[in-house]
């Protein structure tokens, strides 16, 4: 029998452990165990062991347990997770003392009766199994703490509505209620007034109810994956009190939005402008000039639905068809909205184009996940009339590529015949109407003061084009808003384009920008500018000012002065420049438009890219496919915005006249992690490093392009491959592809291209093993001097050991960013911590301690103190420490505390500080103190190894709740966390950085 010598394991643990006198017993599998590991029945001798707290059976395959349970009478912790269970003994209720319950992933589909009686029950886990509501007698779990019906997996739950009986359990503190696709979940969890955790991740909310706010003790609530309504969905980012204060606003009154953006696209001349003015009925224009950038008109097309009646106000925004404004117009292609492809017959659909516009709406704004915001697009052919010839358009070509975005086609002459009608204008309007009706986020209910605060942000515009942040307080305080809600509502307007403001930058936090175009416009005179293309895009910013106050032109298209710092600022936020450093002394500010750089490499580039001694390469390839076809397909103007993004490490960033960048590609330096080149080959974008250890740099520029392209060109998707080694094939090997191939066990893969068998090992990058943290701390800080004097005379003459575990230690870093990522929004994560009284602890022996907890700058990556002056106390504090929850908190604070002193004696040398032993001696202390803290197997697991790989458990998720609590903690005793500012980078991610930093973000 295949399961015999799983059951003799078993009973060889049961025996020992009874001989030692245990009180704990672990007969539970790994949860990739294979079947014949996994127990079928349970050894007799287990009923013996009556002294008997903690249990565990997961991840076996037992179908049923025996009423010789009730022979454990001191169980406590029991779990039976991942077995084939369908109903439990009634011996189980008569556990007195059982309080945490595991019955996750089996096949009941009721709860068993038998466990109505464990009314001490703190913990129960019964996700994962086929129950349709539960029962009533759950009320009587007076005490239970933790709930969780939610799977973690992502497997769907078939549980209807949330069960009612939850509402009388009010000792809850923590309640998941994951994966049900529920659409809606009730008001009264709002009366659960215990709670501090609850996870909803996965359903189907677009909403929730304003009751949540009440919740004073909530530290975190987790919304991933669902298609909340578009100003919820941005509160979430924000964080928790953001998602508070937007339910109190909604419960103080909600209106329906009735509004979406007509949007209008095709190349120059088509006659987009004259559509949109006719559409608005107003007089024709004979000759129109071409439009610069983009026309917003705010709010005078309001159309109805002749279905539901719906009144629908457009706001249209009319795109001027240049080549050249196609990369920026992108930034403004958003759904929820009505597109017209605007085409002209006598130029014929290909020469309009109108397949390539489809395209770009769709990269931009088709969400598969998401197929009823999709964009619905209107193919309107102009110039018509009844007397017209009709071009041929291959509508069906058109359907059969972009599916039910192509909402219909339409032959309309914009210009009126002798009777003043425009042909087929009011078919177009209907339709218009019909398409914006059958959106549902058009119809979305939003706060009462939010639409009166989008009100008065238009009616101001149309005097104001931007106004300070004062004024704008003042216009929302007009309409009953305070400060902190006034706040909420910009971040919400600016994200959702109506209106631009950057709160965190300094240059930009005291204006905010009322029409939206206004920005593109500016941009659009630069980009016409002959001077600035044949400089390749390098533009002194006194030219800047020529151009854009420039006498010549209509007063409304000229910008005072005081407005080019903030419009530089944000096309450097929108990646479409940044300021350079010019070799001259004395300069004059100059910037680069990216859109504008050389067509080809430069020349004598090849002396920048040469393999130093010591140094290894390797090569990684993005393509960028379609998710749906898997066709390669163009991320327009990718590489102009990883020339912005990356400009930090442009081998030109002292001295410009050393960049080396061109519109396919670039040459970037990142000191000690290498020097990479880019390069875009047909869409295909090639990265090669060339390091001590590449895979550092390699992985940040990798995941930059995906991440790039992952959230702003929708549907696409950046896949990682490696070319084949075989001498001159040119094939390339998916990664994801050969990682599946070798957790499978295989050794080789085969080349599509030269159809040879290729070692995995060979293609993947240098197969080094992970080094030993303790002694890699120990080598960083004694080359600390080492490394300090490297920032002067160069990196290379460093050992390659050395630059490897400088590398690695940054590697880490990243990794800890990326997984503590979501309590990041609430606050910071870098932190070092000793006992007060550290001459009389015993980090082995304790229950309570007061303990010295210092902040550290995220950016800077040292103690807060070392940036403010050893004897500033912004950022320490004296906290309160139980053992039990430091235990709880013990793995968190084991990586933490192992890549602070990775990270230390590299950051401080970088920034050239001196390190004053002591702190590497608390670093050190902390170390053992949480050692003595670790279980056996958590010490184990090693996390810094774990955390950002693959392979880890489905359900694995990184216990941060220690981390929140913390943070509760220090915010009730200094919510300025010690001045340090939360910043969010360019790929949305939350930092907490000192205050000197915050302007780099
Ligand atoms: N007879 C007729 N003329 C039209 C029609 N639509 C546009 N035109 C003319 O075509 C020319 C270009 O029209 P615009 O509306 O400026 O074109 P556009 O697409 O906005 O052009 P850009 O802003 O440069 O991208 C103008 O001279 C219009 O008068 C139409 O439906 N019928
Ligand atoms: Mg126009």
């Amino acid at each position: 029998m295949a399961h015999d010598e799983a059951y003799r394991l078993a009973e060889k643990k049961i025996e020992e452990a009874l001989k030692s006198g245990a009180t704990e017993l672990d007969l539970g599998q790994k949860y990739n165990a294979k079947d014949e590991e996994k127990l079928t029945k349970l050894p007799d001798s287990l009923w013996q062991f009556t002294q008997l707290q903690k249990l565990n059976l997961s991840h076996n395959q037992l179908t049923a347990l025996p009423e010789a349970l009730g022979q454990l009478p001191q169980l406590q912790s029991l779990d039976l997770s991942s077995n084939q269970l369908t109903a439990l003994p009634e011996a189980l209720g008569q556990l007195p003392q059982l309080h945490t319950l595991y019955l996750r992933n089996n096949n009941f589909t009721t709860l068993p009766e038998s466990i109505g009686q464990l009314t001490q029950l703190h913990f129960l886990h019964i996700a994962g199994n086929q129950l349709n509501t539960l029962p009533e007698f759950v009320s009587s779990f007076k005490n239970l703490n933790e709930l969780f019906l939610g799977t973690l997996d992502g497997s769907i739950n078939p549980m209807e509505e949330v069960p009612s009986v939850i509402s009388r359990l009010n000792k809850l503190t923590e309640l998941s209620l994951n994966c049900f696709s529920w659409t809606s979940i009730p008001e009264w969890l709002g009366d659960l007034q215990n709670l501090e955790i609850l996870w909803l991740s996965h359903n189907r909310l677009t909403d929730l109810p304003p009751s949540l706010a009440q919740l004073e003790h909530l530290e975190s609530i987790h919304l991933d994956d669902n298609p909340l309504n578009p100003e919820l969905a941005e509160a979430k980012e924000q964080g928790l009190d953001a998602v508070k204060t937007y339910l109190r606003a909604r419960a103080e009154g909600e209106i329906v939005l009735n509004e979406a953006k007509l949007i209008l696209v095709g190349e120059g001349g088509v006659g987009k402008t004259s559509l949109l003015t006719a559409l608005h009925g107003d007089e024709w224009v004979e000759n129109r000039q071409t439009t610069y950038g983009m026309e917003v008109d705010i709010t005078s097309l309001v159309l109805t639905d002749a279905v539901t009646s719906a009144e629908i106000t457009f706001n249209g925004w009319d795109f001027g068809g240049q080549d050249i404004y196609r990369h920026t117009h992108q930034l403004f292609f958003t759904a929820p909205a009505v597109y017209l492809a605007v085409w002209e017959p006598r130029r014929g659909p290909e020469q309009s184009r109108v397949s390539e516009w489809i395209k770009i709406i769709k990269h931009r704004a088709y969400e598969e996940s998401r197929p009823d915001l999709r964009p619905r697009v209107l193919v309107v052919a102009t110039h018509g009339g009844p007397k017209e010839r009709l071009a041929h358009i291959d509508e069906q070509a058109l359907r059969d590529e972009f599916g039910d975005m192509i909402a219909g086609f339409f032959h309309v002459d914009s210009k009126p015949d002798e009777n003043g009608i425009c042909y087929q204008l009011d078919e177009l309007k209907n339709a218009i109407a019909r398409e914006a009706a059958s959106i549902p986020s058009v119809r979305r209910s939003v706060p009462l003061s939010w639409k009166k605060v989008l009100s008065a942000v238009r009616k101001r515009s149309a005097r104001d084009p931007y106004i300070s942040y004062s004024q704008y307080e003042a216009l929302c305080n007009r309409q009953g808003v305070p400060k902190n809600l006034a706040g909420l509502y910009a971040i919400i307007l600016n994200e959702l384009g109506y209106l631009i403001h950057y709160r965190n930058d300094e240059t930009l936090k005291d204006t905010v920008i009322l029409k939206p175009d206004y920005l593109s416009k500016a941009v659009s005179f630069i980009l016409d500018d002959k001077a600035t293309k044949e400089a390749n895009g390098l533009i002194e910013h006194r030219r800047l000012g020529e151009i854009w106050d420039n006498p010549a032109r209509p007063a409304r298209e000229r910008y005072p002065g005081k407005l080019h710092p903030i419009f530089l600022k944000l096309m450097e936020r929108f990646d479409l420049s940044y300021q350079v450093n010019m070799p001259e002394v004395e300069a004059p500010p100059t910037s680069l438009m990216a859109q504008l750089v050389p067509g080809v490499r430069p020349e004598g580039w090849e002396k920048d890219w040469v393999l130093k001694p010591g140094d290894g390469e390797h090569t990684q390839v993005c393509r960028i496919l379609d998710a749906q076809t898997g066709r390669t397909e163009e991320a327009e103007g990718l590489m102009y915005r990883l020339i912005v993004r990356l400009h930090r490490y442009s081998l030109g960033r002292k001295d410009y006249s050393k960049s080396r960048h061109w519109k396919t590609g670039l040459i970037l330096d990142d000191g000690y992690n290498g020097r990479a080149f880019i390069e875009d080959i047909d869409g295909d974008i090639y990265v090669t490093v060339r390091a001590a250890y590449p895979e550092r740099f390699l992985h940040q520029l990798c995941t930059e392009v995906q991440w790039l392209v992952k959230n702003f060109w929708k549907g696409l998707d950046a896949r990682l491959f490696v070319p084949c080694v075989t001498a001159k094939c040119k094939g390339l090997l998916e990664i994801d592809e050969i990682m599946d191939y070798k957790a499978n066990g295989a050794t080789k893969v085969r080349c599509s291209v030269c159809r040879q068998f290729i070692e995995i090992d060979s293609l993947m990058a240098t197969m080094q093993p992970k080094p030993v943290w303790d002694e890699a701390v120990a080598i960083l800080r004694n080359e600390h001097r080492q490394i300090l004097q490297a920032q002067d005379i160069g990196f290379e003459r460093l050992s390659t050991q050395l630059r490897v575990l400088m590398s690695r230690s940054d590697e880490q870093y990243e990794n800890l960013l990326v997984w503590l990522s979501d309590p990041a929004k609430e606050g910071p994560r870098l932190f070092s911590f000793e006992p007060v009284n550290r001459s009389r602890f015993d980090p082995a022996n304790w229950t309570h301690e007061t303990f010295r907890l210092v902040l550290w700058c995220e950016h800077a990556r040292v103690p807060l103190p070392l940036l403010n002056g050893q004897n500033s106390k912004k950022g320490v504090y004296e906290i309160d420490l139980s053992h039990e929850w430091f235990k709880k908190a013990a793995p968190m604070l084991k990586s933490i505390t192992t890549i602070a002193s990775l990270v230390l004696p590299i950051a401080s040398a970088g920034m050239k500080l001196v390190i004053n032993e002591s702190l590497y001696n608390n670093l050190d202390f902390a170390k053992e103190t949480i050692d003595a803290s670790l279980t056996g197997f958590e010490k184990s697991v090693d996390r810094l190894a774990q955390s950002g790989e693959s392979g880890i458990a489905k359900d694995f998720r990184p216990d941060d709740s220690a981390l929140r609590e913390l943070h509760a903690f220090l915010k009730a005793k200094d919510p300025s966390f010690g001045g340090l500012v939360r910043v969010m980078n360019k790929r949305h991610e939350f930092l907490w950085v000192h205050e000197r930093f915050a302007s780099e973000y």
